[in-house]
């Protein structure tokens, strides 16, 4: 291959100048095989062309001899063979083998849910550029630039410092470049150190989807218990984790399936035990919601059976356990709101449930080969990472002579709305016109030991820190006011970019005051540093207060099937949705649909399907269907829940970027609802995805 035409060089664990590791939690994955390989897709070689073309030509002329080994892809048996990649949790309230045993009602079953190719419009990829002095500059398409930079200096065996990481923005992440968008960084950084040439590096479709890891799929047990109330008293549930072939960010998933094990219910006494099992697929990592989804599946189906078992509708067992106002969650942390209740309320009172199922009900009775179904689906989610240190940011604001703003932050744009969130915080803390504020790059010379812009903690995070810079600058200009026009500083204000005096305008514009603060020799740069308050944990109990708040919402789903083809459509979707006080309603309705249609994608049509040696077969768009614009809710109705909003999200504006991908929770139940009426000897059973082959052969049961 090295001989090839037009073959630059070809790089394999030997040409390492520091660690060969890539593991962000766990230092458990080399950057190229050595001696084993541990799943199909794994990285052994990088081959340099002059050309994207010539490099892939060359890899023919390479020929791996391999002696095989046993591969496990289940993580059930990886767990009896006791592989796990690390050890076990458990997070527990009150005592479940007490309360079962005064339980009126008891069921048990299994759950399973696949994984989900992240399938961002822009594959992984970087650019990395020779700089002097050994120096590099790398473009990469990250969530996490500092987590890129560290992992560059540790394998290149240089300072931090050396490594310059810039983005501009991503087309599309999902979690997919929250950890693994890091190695083909390194990778363009180690030829670049190697060669003193730019080296880009960018995965074609099915590379990427072979390659990369995907969400985590599980495989759960529970036991869920009653009270004649229809009170859950008692939940226990174990989660196999398949994590594949290396930990990545499966610590911190599995640790928020257990912090969401309950979901929006306050159930007293609960044990969840979760186990990250090794296997041999390419390592699964973050994909939105981080673990929270897979325990709302479980919990849900568990209250499905229960519904189905006691011949009762699943909504009323879920209306009569939501969470209420300091109610206490498993982890110790108190309820602050009845924003569960509040927003179930509310979605009756906006689209009338019981009428919905009226409608239901009469259509069913009148078509044989057309069945709706429906479902409710309540969500809450904890709001910080889950680690505590990781939450901070910081932000760096400039403004110029001339009156314009120049603002870096940490937090990356990957087509959720982070920049213009920024950009108004700043225009509204100055009130200037949002046309003078500028987004800069995210680069970590600038802003340096970011936390990955991941956890839907982006805009909150960095939107803090924007909000300290542009408020200590702006104190330091109304001092300057006061000066120029002689006035008292507790007085002055600005308003529509004019300096005001007791409210009222002066003569004295943004413009002019800034250049004479510049003229006096005023600071007008500033760096502001953000930590959430009042978090923490204590790994050692599992207990703590580990969310700064919780984001709600309840959301109405009804679905039709096709009886005799077993293809299905998602005729609603109705939301009452906890956005606190929005400061982009455009955008966090943006994120509210775009989650949904995602989250009915995980539960219904996309099926990852690996062969026995763990080949990923659903490799190629032709094989792996993702919702498209037919899978879409035909009416699709997002209310917000009127609440003041949170004092620890910013600006009373609650994080927005995965809690609602769990309302497509609902479309599974929806369609299981459906299906029974056509079928009423239909078992239930829980595996997502299903299919439309799963309903027809349900329906004919
Ligand atoms: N990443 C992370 C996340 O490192 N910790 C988290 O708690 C988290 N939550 C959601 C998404 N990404
Ligand atoms: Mo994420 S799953 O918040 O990158």
């Amino acid at each position: 291959a090295r001989q090839a035409k037009g073959v630059v060089d070809v790089l394999t664990a030997k040409d390492i100048y520091g660690d060969n590791q890539i593991g962000g939690i766990i230092p458990d994955e080399p950057l190229f095989a050595e001696n084993e390989v541990h799943f199909i897709g794994q990285p052994i070689a990088l081959i340099i062309g002059n050309t994207y073309f010539e490099a892939r030509e060359a890899r023919k002329y390479i020929d791996i001899e391999y002696e095989e080994m046993e591969v496990v892809i289940d993580p059930r048996i990886a767990k009896d063979r006791g592989q796990l990649l690390f050890p076990a949790r458990t997070f527990y309230i009150g005592n479940t083998d007490d309360a079962f045993k005064d339980c009126d009602y008891v069921f048990s079953g299994q759950v399973d849910s696949g994984g989900q190719e992240h399938l961002y419009i822009e594959t992984q990829g970087s650019y990395a550029v020779p700089l002097e002095n050994n120096n590099i500059k790398v473009y990469s398409s990250t969530q996490g630039p500092t987590q890129v930079q560290r992992t560059i200096a540790k394998v290149l065996d240089l300072p931090m410092h050396s490594i310059e990481v810039d983005v501009t923005r991503l087309g599309g992440a999902f979690g997919g470049k929250e950890d693994q968008a890091t190695a083909w960084a390194v990778m363009a950084s180690l030829a670049v150190r190697k060669l003193g040439k730019p080296v880009k590096l960018i995965l074609d479709r099915d590379d990427d989807m072979i390659m990369t890891g995907k969400r985590h799929p599980y495989s759960s047990d529970f036991k869920i218990g009653l009270n004649k109330e229809f009170k859950i008293t008692a939940f226990d549930v174990t989660y196999y984790q398949n994590g594949g072939a290396a930990a990545d960010l499966s610590p911190a998933i599995m640790e928020r399936t257990l912090f969401h094990a309950s979901n929006a219910y306050f159930i007293p006494n609960l044990k969840a035990t979760a186990y990250s099992c090794k296997t041999n697929i390419a390592p699964f990592t973050a994909y939105r919601g981080f673990g929270g989804p897979q325990a709302m599946f479980v919990i849900e189906s568990a209250i499905a059976l229960a519904a189905s078992k006691l011949n009762i509708s699943k909504s009323e067992i879920q209306k009569s356990n939501l969470l209420k106002k300091d109610d206490l969650f498993h982890y110790g942390q108190i309820c602050d709101s009845d924003n569960a209740s509040q927003s179930w309320t509310s979605l009756n009172t906006n689209f009338d449930i019981s009428l919905e199922e009226q409608r239901i009900e009469k259509y069913n009775s009148e078509n044989r080969f057309l069945k709706r179904g429906i479902s409710l689906m309540p969500i809450c989610f904890g709001i910080s990472f889950t680690k505590t240190p990781m939450n901070q940011a910081r932000a760096l604001v400039h403004i110029y002579q001339d009156g314009s703003i120049g603002i870096s932050t940490g937090a990356i744009e990957m087509g959720q709305g982070v920049n213009t969130k920024m950009m108004q915080i700043a225009a509204s803390v100055f009130n200037v016109d949002i046309s003078r504020v500028k987004i800069e790059s995210t680069n970590t010379t600038r802003v340096a030991n970011s936390s990955p812009t991941a956890a839907s903690s982006g805009a909150d995070l960095n939107g803090h820190a924007v909000f300290i810079a542009c408020n200590e600058i702006l104190d330091r200009l109304m001092n300057t006011a006061a000066e120029i026009l002689d006035i008292d500083n507790k007085n002055i204000s600005l308003l529509n970019e004019v300096v005001c005096n007791n409210d009222k305008p002066t003569k004295l514009f943004w413009e002019e005051l800034v250049d004479k603060a510049f003229l006096g020799r005023v600071k007008l740069s500033e760096v502001g540093h953000y930590a959430t308050p009042v978090i923490h944990f204590d790994k050692s109990t599992e207990k703590g207060h580990p969310f700064a708040y919780h984001v709600y919402g309840t959301a109405m789903t009804t679905v039709q099937i096709d009886c005799i083809r077993g293809i299905y459509e998602v005729e609603s979707v109705k939301i009452v949705h906890d956005f606190g006080n929005s400061i982009n309603q455009i955008i966090d309705t943006g994120q509210v649909e775009g989650a949904v249609v995602q989250g009915i994608g995980w539960m219904t049509v996309e099926e990852l399907d690996y062969d026995k040696n763990g080949q990923l077969l659903a490799d190629s768009l032709s094989k792996y269907k993702v919702p498209d614009i037919h899978m879409a809710p035909k009416v699709f109705e997002t209310i917000p829940l009127k609440t003041d909003g949170p004092e620890l999200a910013i600006m009373k504006s609650k994080a927005v970027g995965e809690p609602p991908f769990m309302y497509g929770i609902g479309s599974f139940f929806a369609l299981q609802d459906a299906m029974k009426k056509f079928n009423p000897n239909y078992k239930l059973k829980f595996h997502a995805p299903l299919t439309p082959e799963k309903v027809l052969l349900g329906l004919y049961e």
